[in-house]
């Protein structure tokens, strides 16, 4: 039985939330204006295009009066992973009030988001401004910008394929972390407070590791920090002091590193440190 409550916010949050409750067996909420386990209606006034900048906003406060609804069905979880895209209005909106919710409540509060694509130049500077208010109200925060997803593994993929691409990846990242924060000491495992991550899947375990180092999800800087490999399957312990000894050598860090439990796959998840950020940090 699952302990850790996976909550999609906004339309992309709760797609990648609808595809976890088919695949696994955590239990899930989603939040949007329809067709979600709870739907929010925000104040129109403040969502047309006049209230432009302001769109997150009004669906922050839209989310006031399900507050004791959202109390209510994340009391007793041992923790809060929430999946939102940052732009759009509701999913940033959205994970604010949840992040406050689950504080208020002293549930540990994990977030999976993500960052638009460059070419969408306004909800890119909102996203910009909303990504370190996730961070903030976030005991960690996992962030994957779409505009590496483009070129993830090394080549260049239409944007379709990205989009499914970056909520696969979502999905993935979302499930990890759950899994992570039921079966370590997480807060403890994941000592920086802000990461990225990314997925290599080789013949090899090195082989997977170093793609995973090679095409992070948002440009990282894990100099004095430390890097954490999840791999998929168990693996010998021969094998794992060969990845930490190559990762050691090309990082000059320590990785941790977290046993798989996954039956097959040969693949491996990185989570790499990043610093928070500023707004208007990369535009
Ligand atoms: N992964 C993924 N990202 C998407 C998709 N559609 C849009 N996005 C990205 O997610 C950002 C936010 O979009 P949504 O998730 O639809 O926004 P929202 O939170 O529902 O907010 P609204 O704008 O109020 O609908 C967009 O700017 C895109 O960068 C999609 O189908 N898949
Ligand atoms: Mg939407």
């Amino acid at each position: 039985m699952h302990s850790v409550l996976i909550v999609g916010c906004g339309g992309t949050g709760c797609r990648v939330v609808s595809r976890i409750r088919d695949g696994f067996d955590f239990p899930t909420l989603r939040v949007n204006v329809s067709v979600a386990d709870i739907n929010v209606v925000p104040d129109s006034g403040m969502t047309d295009g006049g209230f432009k900048g302001d769109r997150d906003d009004a669906y922050y406060h839209a989310m006031f009066i399900h507050d004791e609804e959202i109390v209510g069905r994340i009391r007793g979880h041992s923790a809060v992973v929430a999946v939102a895209a940052m732009g759009g209005g509701m999913g940033s909106g959205a994970i604010i009030a949840l992040a406050q919710c689950a504080r208020s409540l002293n549930i540990p509060f994990i977030s999976v988001i993500s960052m638009p694509w460059k070419f969408e130049t306004d909800r890119r500077r909102l996203a910009s401004e909303e990504i370190p208010e996730v961070q903030k109200v976030s005991d960690r925060s996992f962030l994957m910008d779409i505009e590496c997803a483009n070129e993830f593994g090394g080549a260049p993929v239409s944007m379709g394929r990205t989009l499914g691409g970056a909520e696969l990846l979502m999905e993935h990242a979302a499930v990890k972390v759950a899994s992570l924060a039921e079966t370590t000491p997480f807060l403890s495992l994941m000592s920086s407070r802000c990461y990225t991550y990314s997925y290599g899947s080789e013949p090899s375990l090195l082989g997977s590791v170093e793609q995973a180092i090679a095409y992070p999800l948002h440009p990282a800087d894990p100099v004095g920090k430390k890097l954490v490999i999840c791999p998929d399957v168990p693996v010998s312990d021969l094998e794992r002091e060969i990845v930490v000894k190559a990762v050691t050598d090309q990082t000059g860090l320590c990785p941790d590193f977290v046993q798989g439990d996954m039956k097959g796959g040969r693949g491996a998840f990185i989570f790499l440190p990043i610093s928070c950020r500023s707004p208007d940090s990369s535009l």
